[in-house]
């Protein structure tokens, strides 16, 4: 879920890793969490020079958590089998050069097999769905889409152990401050007498359970609906999991009734000057320009809306309202908010989009990205920065520079582009 600068397809890294891997036996005395969440996965072994800086690093991180209310019993016993992990640090480095397309990333995020499990998730858990929905005013369907896209409906839960990852990835990762926060979360959470270390796991970089909560999150977010004293987000009863999400979209402003975006056809002339989440409209005022539902008629007025061409003029264009906004404080990547959204869609009955992707060429990679943004602004179209990452104005660059060539105007970045800027 939100972890900043984190790129879509996590989970499913994590997860296909993770599905090869059985448990160790049972074996440690009884723990404190109820009997069916997942024991973590065995450490694999490290180099003792790497593990004797860790743990050097580890004692002098200890003051820090006891400066942060974290008592020495709770570190004692949280820290009892703590290692440095390689294999998070593999991941964490894997996963910045990952990229796929939004339509392969779609097809596999909605793909049929998800939308039938999520049908069957909403009749098995049809009365406390019902109910978390009466308390949050969060479309079911919403929670539901999250849980099949974090987790697969709970299948891939992730059994890594998170102290040790998230230690690991404080010590040693790209993100260290973040991720001691993260670690700090961690043990408050351990200390709360929610689950024990030996079952908090999750995925590598520290999403954990059913709707892979990170450790703050969880603080902020996560609720008992059970009611039996515990937030259980790890084990097999998804109840509490599905409620804290339902909590957290709640929390960020979750409007009822609001679809997260609707598929709209464009004009042809657009101005794709328009698109972009900068520019606010009401769906009158997008009639008015021509825009309009896809399955047919004029979008109903759900509030200010803006209008998203994921992969440019050749593909769908989505008029996206406040819940787009909702589901991003999950994860911020447009496409993980609309497979949410589409995924929940379907879940409610509705059809595939209607408009299809281009299907062809390749996304760009960062270091590709970066070559973008430096070539436009060498050729006087500025990015304000070339971080590799295609935000506002990147988009409005790659706008200004496609009507210096007589190009449709969309601001998508793709390969096309980058060898049209290479040959000026
Ligand atoms: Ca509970």
């Amino acid at each position: 879920m939100a972890i900043p600068g984190k790129i879509i397809p996590l989970t499913f890294m994590a997860f296909s890793a993770l599905s090869a891997c059985a448990g160790p036996p049972e074996s440690s005395p009884r723990p404190l969490a109820r009997g069916s969440a997942p024991v973590a996965d065995p450490i694999p072994p490290t180099d003792a020079a790497t593990e004797a800086r860790f743990e050097s690093w580890l004692a002098g991180f200890k003051s820090r958590a006891l400066a942060n209310g974290i008592t020495e019993y709770t570190w004692n016993r949280a820290m009892a089998d703590v290692r440095y992990n390689p294999k998070v640090i593999e991941r964490d480095r894997y996963q910045s050069e990952f990229t796929k397309s939004i339509w392969d990333y779609l097809d596999s995020a909605v793909s049929d097999e998800r939308v039938a499990t999520g049908k069957q998730m909403l009749r098995q858990y049809g009365p406390q769905l019902d109910a978390i929905e009466r308390k949050y005013g969060v479309d079911k369907e919403v929670v539901v889409a999250i849980w099949g896209m974090e987790s697969r409906y709970g299948a891939y839960r992730g059994k890594t152990a998170i102290i040790p990852a998230l230690a690991t990835l404080a010590y040693d990762g790209r993100r260290g401050e973040f991720f001691a926060k993260q670690l700090i979360a961690a043990l408050k959470i351990i200390q709360s007498g929610d689950v024990d270390a030996r079952h908090m796991t999750g995925s590598w970089a520290g999403a954990m359970g059913h709707t892979q909560f990170i450790p703050t999150s969880y603080l902020s977010y996560a609720v008992d609906f059970t009611g039996d004293g515990r937030r259980d987000i790890w084990s097999e009863d998804p109840t509490d999991a599905l409620a804290s999400t339902a909590a957290y979209l709640a929390r960020s402003g979750w409007s009822k009734g609001q679809p997260w975006g609707v598929e709209v056809i464009l004009p042809s002339g657009f101005d794709y000057g328009l698109t972009g989440k900068g520019t606010k409209k009401s769906p009158a005022d997008w009639a008015a320009l021509g825009v309009r539902s896809a399955t047919g008629g004029t979008v109903p007025n759900y509030g200010s809306a803006s209008i998203l061409v994921p992969a440019g003029a050749k593909g769908p264009a989505f008029m996206i309202f406040g819940n787009f906004r909702a589901i991003s404080r999950y994860n911020s990547a447009d496409s993980y908010v609309i497979g949410v959204g589409h995924l929940s869609d379907r879940l409610k009955g509705k059809g595939p989009f209607v408009q299809d992707w281009p299907r062809t060429g390749k996304p760009l990679n960062s270091k590709q990205k970066v070559e973008l943004q430096e070539r436009l602004t060498a050729a006087g179209f500025d990015t304000d920065g070339t971080d590799g990452k295609i935000g506002a104005n990147t988009s409005k660059a790659i706008v200004a520079f496609q009507k210096s060539r007589g190009l449709p105007p969309d601001g998508y970045a793709t390969l096309e582009l980058l060898q049209v800027l290479r040959g000026s």
